[in-house]
């Protein structure tokens, strides 16, 4: 028998009744949690993201796929298995389908939460920062799957911009040659993850939630290609990643993949667990500023989005 997106996601209880009477839902992803944080620290994250979103009035759905079903909004024992489960998986979208055929259990990227979010009704999700382009991408062509499906998914993305550790040029160009929509929140430098700024000018900028809630809007009203909105919204200055130290220890992580010869799915929680492991744990504290606070947005632009 064939079965249908609804058949197949499982939304917890009170994501459902909140889809259904039309209240604020933010997505949260689950690879941050699951690869992209140290245990046990991650747990308490993944906690925490959850209650910045509640104190917002909004509320949380963090999504991974458990036991081969994708759940929209995890319960404390769901939240505890992303955290401290060994041999959970990282889904990108085209992941899904095996994961949920051979009933395995695996962490949601940007590229999977966005798609599953958006086909359970979710709008906004919120992140730390997207995949890209990376560097050396003329050699071995791996560009993050976010980017595809974000040029094909109506979702909007409050993140600090692209990991640092890609080709940020490159990853700017691929979104606008791919048409997804980019706004810098009161900022007019696209954002650069652990760091305030990444030198590079962003088109738009907006001042207030209601202000993407109005792009959003447009974006449906005009009917196009059902594109992402990112918006961009920086870590604050004074807990970014000191930029020195940055450039320096992300030099010798990206030297450290080429000779231990890591690549693919890999890649991106190696260079991120390095960096955390050669700033002393900084990079972790940007890190984590940057998610906090683009969980506040997304759920200020949430309840902006249920009230319009
Ligand atoms: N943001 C973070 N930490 C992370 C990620 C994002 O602060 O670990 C994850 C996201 O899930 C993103 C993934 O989709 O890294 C990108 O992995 P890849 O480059 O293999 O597509
Ligand atoms: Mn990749």
């Amino acid at each position: 028998m064939r079965s249908t997106a609804d058949s197949v996601l499982q939304p917890s209880d009170e994501v459902a009744e909140a889809l259904a009477s039309g209240a604020p839902v933010v997505a949260l992803e689950s690879t941050i949690i699951s690869h992209g944080l140290p245990q046990p620290r991650n747990l308490e994250v993944a906690r925490e993201l959850e209650e910045i979103v509640r104190a917002a009035g909004a509320v949380p759905a963090t999504i991974a796929v458990l036991d081969g079903v994708p759940r929209i909004g995890l319960d404390a024992a769901g939240l505890e298995r992303i955290a401290t489960e060994s041999g959970l998986r990282k889904l990108g979208q085209r992941d899904l389908p095996m994961a949920a055929a051979l009933k395995a259990s695996g962490a949601t990227t940007v590229s999977a939460t966005s798609f599953l979010a958006a086909r359970a009704g979710v709008r906004i999700f919120a992140t730390g920062g997207l995949g890209g382009v990376h560097r050396g991408w003329t050699v071995d062509q791996d560009e993050s799957a976010d980017l595809d499906t974000l040029a094909r998914t109506r979702i909007t993305v409050v993140c600090a911009g692209v990991k640092s550790i890609l080709d940020v040029p490159a990853t700017l160009q691929r979104l606008e040659t791919r048409g997804v929509s980019v706004v810098g929140y009161r900022t007019d430098a696209f954002p650069g993850f652990y760091l305030h700024t990444s030198g590079l000018p962003i088109d738009w900028r907006i001042e207030s939630p209601e202000e993407a809630a109005a792009i959003m809007r447009g974006q449906d009203a005009f009917g196009g290609q059902e594109t992402a909105l990112i918006v961009a919204n920086p870590v604050p200055v004074d807990q970014q990643l000191d930029p020195e130290l940055h450039d320096r220890v992300l030099a010798e992580a990206l030297a450290a993949a080429e000779r231990d010869g890591v690549k693919g799915q890999a890649i991106t929680p190696f260079l991120l667990g390095y960096l955390v492991d050669g700033t002393g744990g900084a990079s972790l504290e940007a890190n984590l500023a940057a998610v906090r606070g683009n969980v506040a947005l997304a759920s200020r632009i949430a309840v902006s989005w249920a009230d319009s």
